[in-house]
């Protein structure tokens, strides 16, 4: 990995990885790309930004082709709850984005390609406790469709053309840093911000709904050491499950009044309950932690501490 593409870089996981790759790598190294023109300050002042459609081939090609790019982390998508409200849009950036993605690859010899997949490629028919790894995979959402057949043409481009194609099915992302782009986990970020300010907060969620999540600083270590992984020692390309934690929003709220104990919370469940009760409980990670090692730092209450220590401290300087 010596010059990186990062797409969807202005998102909630494509800013941190960025910023974590170019600490990593050499700022010069890792081109930020995204649909949106102003990247933030930080992602500006820090390296490269280009503009990138990546359902326009040719935007992405100019990139690997001026920076001699070997590596791509592709992140660009459309998430549940957005792709829920318009499915042809999820449709077309997820879809069309992963497979002018591999295209690329194959075209210009990449060395390595990291696709994240979601805990959305499940529905009905598998057990909510602890999903296995291989297991049935029938979404109810158009999103879930797209990271499926994401999953698949991954495994396809290995198989037919050996490239190597990499991905983790990520659970619900928490972070301090990027707000969440449209997902039915966004609650488990929103309540902190909402426990900062107005100490309260009313859930999209049902109070029981039980979810797996993960804290953004596992979610880069995840990303980046499937993506230093040697591939001749994965069995699994394209799907790891990885897993951290589970709670449901009453849980979520006990372990902020830990810290607030004024905090109050209320339900009030609304189209992206349905997706949610879809999703598991919790997930059976054990290839991932068989074949390169993965294993989970924080848990909720180290969590819970981390981001109100974070937002508080963004919230006095008047950041949020
Ligand atoms: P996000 O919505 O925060 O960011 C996605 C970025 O893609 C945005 O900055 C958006 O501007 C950009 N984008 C949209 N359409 C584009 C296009 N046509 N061309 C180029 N860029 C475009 O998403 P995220 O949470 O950072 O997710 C990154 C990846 O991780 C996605 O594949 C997502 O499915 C996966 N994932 C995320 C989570 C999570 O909780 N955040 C969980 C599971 C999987
Ligand atoms: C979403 O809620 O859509 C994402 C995901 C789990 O893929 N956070």
């Amino acid at each position: 990995m010596k010059k990186i593409l990062v797409t969807g870089a202005l998102g909630q996981i494509g800013t941190e990885l960025t910023l974590a790759l170019r600490k990593k790598y050499g700022n010069e190294n890792v081109i930020a790309s995204d649909i949106r023109h102003k990247a933030s300050k930080v992602i500006e002042e820090t390296g490269p930004f280009h503009w990138a459609d990546v359902t326009i081939p040719d935007t992405l090609k100019h990139i690997i082709i001026n920076y001699d790019v070997d590596t791509v982390f592709h992140l660009a998508a459309i998430l549940s709850a957005v792709g829920e409200k318009d499915p042809q849009l999820c449709w077309n950036v997820n879809m069309m984005g992963t497979i002018n993605m591999l295209e690329i690859g194959v075209k210009h010899k990449l060395d390595r390609i990291i696709i994240p997949s979601s805990m959305a490629v499940w529905g009905a028919g598998v057990p909510q406790d602890l999903t296995p790894q291989d297991s049935v995979l029938k979404p109810s959402t158009m999103y879930g469709i797209t990271k499926v057949a994401g999953e698949l043409l991954c495994d396809y481009y290995v198989q037919k053309y050996g490239l190597d194609c990499r991905g983790l099915r990520y659970p619900g992302i928490i972070s301090s840093e990027t707000l969440p782009g449209g997902g039915t986990t966004d609650y488990a970020v929103d309540i902190f911000y909402s426990a900062i300010k107005t100490g309260s907060y009313s859930c999209f969620l049902s109070e029981e709904t039980m979810l797996p999540m993960m804290y953004m600083p596992d979610c880069l270590k995840a990303t980046i050491d499937l993506a230093e992984a040697d591939f001749a020692n994965l069995n699994h390309h394209s799907d790891f499950n990885v897993a951290a934690m589970s709670f449901t929003p009453k849980q979520l709220a006990e372990s902020i009044r830990k810290y607030i104990p004024s905090f109050t919370i209320d339900y009030a469940p609304d189209f992206r309950q349905k997706i949610a009760d879809s999703w598991p409980h919790s997930i059976d990670d054990s290839s991932a932690r068989n074949e390169w090692g993965w294993a989970p730092s924080f848990d909720l209450d180290a969590m819970t501490k981390d981001m109100l220590e974070k937002l508080s401290a963004k919230h006095k300087l008047g950041l949020i």
